[in-house]
């Protein structure tokens, strides 16, 4: 089989995150599919819920379960998700490609591990010549009714099990900052690297991005969080060209 590459579209380069105005932001979304349709590799592509999923999951306390939630308010969101995945997947079609989707909310629960059932799933539809797409989502949870799984953790996820050659996290920004002040990006972070994060996400932003990306660099999977905003990273980045970009390591 083919290697496999896995990329995260972060929600913030293809949504209005800071305004929560639902909509796709299609010039940038088509872009990157351009780029990611280069591939010779099997791609897995995984995005994040940006405006569609954090503003609504934000003000119904979707992330906090249905204690301080409800289930009308969870089905809300998981309905926006599949609404800007349906976007998606509309555009991969119209441009040629062949994307399969895999709602988590209905093949995963509780910690939103992949069992022998979806990692046939999943092979299957490579097999196929398929593009699986999946994305952060609400899903089910025995303890607290319900809860957000991120895109982030699907992604490393994926990456670990399918053992892809390469993680590709594309974001807004060029990488990993050291701190507030200091505008230059770390080339490389490692589980003792210190850096700057602060976050309104409800799943954790750059700091739960790093620690995923940890997950699958202890893997031996070459994983990158790189600024997909900028034209031809992306392309770059999944064909293993070196850019400007923060490298997540082990050690
Ligand atoms: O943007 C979050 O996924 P992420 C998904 O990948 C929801 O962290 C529903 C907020």
């Amino acid at each position: 089989m083919k290697p496999t590459v896995i990329v995260k579209i972060g929600g913030s380069v293809i949504t209005d995150k800071n305004t929560g105005s639902l909509k796709v932001n299609t010039s940038e979304l088509r872009r990157i599919i351009d780029e990611l349709s280069s591939t010779e590799l099997n791609l897995v592509l995984v995005h994040g819920g940006g405006s569609f999923g954090h503003t609504l999951a934000k003000k119904y306390l979707v992330h906090k379960g249905k204690q301080y939630s409800s289930t009308h308010a969870a089905s809300k969101v998981m309905v926006s998700m599949m609404h800007l995945n349906s976007i998606i997947m509309d555009t991969m079609v119209e441009k040629g490609l062949s994307p399969l989707s895999l709602p988590p909310h209905a093949i995963l629960s509780d910690q939103g591990r992949f069992r022998a059932y979806q990692k046939k799933l999943l092979n299957l539809a490579l097999n196929q010549g398929f593009i699986p797409v999946t994305f952060g989502d609400v899903i089910l949870d025995q303890k607290t009714g319900f809860k957000i799984l991120s895109g982030d953790f699907l992604a490393a996820e994926l990456a670990i099990i399918l053992q892809a050659k390469r993680l590709v996290f594309g974001t807004n920004v060029d990488g990993v900052f050291p701190n507030l002040d200091d505008n230059r990006i770390l080339r490389e972070v490692n589980r003792s690297t210190k850096f700057f994060s602060v976050t309104t996400d409800v799943t954790g932003g750059i700091q739960y991005k790093v620690k995923q990306g940890l997950r699958a660099a202890r893997a031996g999977i070459e994983t990158l969080i790189i600024n997909a905003s900028k034209p031809g990273n992306m392309k770059a980045a999944i064909s293993g060209q070196k850019i400007l970009c923060t490298k997540i390591v082990w050690e």
